[in-house]
């Protein structure tokens, strides 16, 4: 039995998350716990929301709340959210919890020990109407390169040349359309990335475990050279620069940089769970007390990987302290909304609490793992789920479990008959579905997620393909011992689809083994008798419908209520 510590991406706190943000991090982190849960590993999955910074201060006021209201209340809508998808998470933290302000403080301070803080003076666009200092995706004007009207200070979306708020021309605020805007001089912490450069290329260079594209945003990032990075800000949400028995003069009105405090939290939000539960996280983070037996994957989207790979790193390695660090990295691409993008302002895309308004979790969940943007950006239709759930979930898997069930219940008292002996049928069958299992067990372990489903979706093929040469409802005029064969093996596939189904389609896979009697949702060892698990005699019982087909005028409305094809 291994320890497996699990992170995905910490959902931002402004707004319930889209499909995308799901597909891309929190959900195949639950289907990999779930899958190591499965095989016996003592498993340990952490999320958060990550609370703090400029957007999250934005959308509390546009709430008309104040912040903290705002994130109490994002936090229990977010927290239900991932239940009713059943993400199984071990705990659900929240950064702007009293454990994330320790340890951020904590890692500024031996960063600051180690010679790795600077202060340097920025110059930065104050608001004087906002009375504010402004971040540059907050100031607008137009595009000293292209003309533009409304390009960001960050950067312009017309022509994507990277800005300085400072180059655009005629400024205005984007929080209130202000042109009152000055630069002023404003006092901040550096973290000297540039002189751990090489300890963290060293540090990538020993992850042998990441995946390609996890590598390759690391190294693009190092090969074009570190810049020491600001880590704090003028704002009043957040984790606060100065502490008791540490002042920092002039510094008092500042926080930590979101993204400075936020990888901090799976750290922090482990504690959280420990002091909840009684139980321990230092054995879990601390190389000097007990994790080095640890095995830490963490799941996110392509756009948070450089954080994770160089900015966090810098972190936890400028600390000099014997903190783990990521094993393994999974990293997903864009799930794209027909062509273009999710886009919540223009109601393009759907939102977590709105998608389980309209289908339970798993149709969503199978969708998004079988097809999800793994290593290439992958788009979601209306018309591709209807086709995918239709096919893969109603006919191929829950028309083969319902089949052989209602069998079962008419012909055989509903119970797992007894009789009769394994052919060359069942042989062959053993054989393909041993081939299946490996194969889904291989690609699982490998984290790749849509080989998984391929083959666990083989596996539910094979049945249907058996019950079509066993036909027990022929059999069943002649021999009853056949036909009794036929039944007990198909309703022995059954409990097992159930287990090869529970990572990814946890609600139905209870139910698919609940009507053959069973509750064992482990995942099946490879030197198993697969087939002879059922005890004879066993009741069987059809739970209802498992997946209703989608009907195109489901489709058609739901094309016409969040936008679709356009
Ligand atoms: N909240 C970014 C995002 O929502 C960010 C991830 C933090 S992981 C420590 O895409
Ligand atoms: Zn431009």
């Amino acid at each position: 039995m291994a320890r497996i510590l699990i992170t995905s991406a910490l959902p931002y706190i402004n707004g319930i998350k889209h499909l995308g943000n799901l597909a891309g991090s929190m959900l195949p982190a639950d289907v990999w716990a779930r899958f190591k849960r499965a095989q016996g590993h003592e498993v340990l999955y952490i999320c958060a929301t990550d609370e703090h910074g400029t957007p999250a201060e934005l959308a509390a006021a546009a709430a008309g709340q104040d912040v903290r209201t705002y994130c109490d209340e994002q936090h229990e809508i977010q927290k239900a959210a991932g239940q009713a998808f059943g993400l199984s998470y071990d705990w659900f933290g929240r950064s702007s919890n009293p454990q994330n302000h320790r340890l951020t403080q904590h890692f500024a301070e031996a960063l600051e020990k180690n010679g790795l803080i600077e202060e340097r003076v920025d110059r930065m666009i104050y608001s004087i109407d906002d009375a504010r200092f402004l971040p540059d995706r907050y100031v607008e004007g137009t595009c000293p390169h292209c003309g533009h009207v409304g390009a960001r200070g960050d950067q312009c979306d017309n022509c994507g040349r990277l800005l300085d708020p400072t180059d655009l021309i005629d400024p205005y605020s984007s929080v209130s359309g202000s042109r009152n805007l000055e630069v002023r001089d404003t006092r901040h912490l550096y973290l000297l990335q540039t002189k751990i450069e090489p300890q963290i290329r060293a540090w990538v260079d020993g992850k042998t475990g990441w995946q390609t594209l996890a590598k390759s945003i690391a190294y693009k990032h190092l090969d074009e050279g570190l810049i020491d990075r600001g880590i704090t800000r003028d704002l009043a949400w957040g984790v606060p620069v100065t502490k008791d028995g540490f002042p920092r003069p002039g510094m008092e009105d500042k926080v930590f940089y979101v993204w400075f405090d936020a990888p901090i939290e799976y750290i922090a939000a482990t504690e959280e769970w420990a002091e909840a539960t009684g139980r321990t996280w230092r054995d879990w983070w601390r190389l000097d007390e007990g994790a080095e037996d640890v095995r830490y994957v963490q799941f996110m989207g392509k756009d948070n990987v450089a954080f994770h790979t160089v900015s966090f790193p810098a972190t936890i390695i400028g600390s000099g302290e014997p903190w783990k660090t990521v094993d393994q990295l999974k990293a997903f691409n864009w799930l794209n909304w027909y062509g273009g993008k999710f886009s919540t302002s223009q109601k393009r895309g759907v939102f977590m609490d709105q998608a389980l308004e309209l289908l339970p979790a798993d149709y969503w969940r199978w969708r998004l793992t079988a097809y999800g943007p793994e290593h290439a950006d992958s788009a979601f239709t209306w018309e591709d789920f209807q086709a995918s759930t239709n096919k893969d979930l109603a006919d191929v898997l829950g028309n083969f479990v319902n089949r052989i069930v209602k069998f079962a219940e008419s012909k055989f008292d509903g119970v797992v008959p007894e009789g009769g002996e394994a052919g060359p049928v069942e042989i062959k069958l053993e054989a393909d579905i041993r081939a299946a299992v490996a194969e889904a067990t291989e690609q699982f372990e490998a984290m790749e997620f849509r080989k998984a489903a391929v083959a666990v979706r083989a596996a539910w093929v094979l049945g249907n393909e058996y019950l079509q040469v066993a036909a027990p409802w022929t059999a069943l005029k002649t021999d009853r011992d056949r036909a009794a064969v036929g039944v007990r093996t198909g309703l022995n596939l059954v409990a097992l689809f159930a287990r090869l189904a529970a990572p990814i389609l946890p609600f139905s896979a209870e139910k698919i083994a609940a009507s053959v009697g069973s509750t064992d949702l482990s995942w099946p060892a490879a030197d198993e008798d697969l087939l002879n698990r059922l005890p004879v005699g066993g009741k069987v019982e059809a739970q209802g419908v498992l997946f209703a087909k989608i009907e195109d005028a489901q489709v058609a409305e739901w094309s016409e209520r969040f936008g679709g094809a356009e």
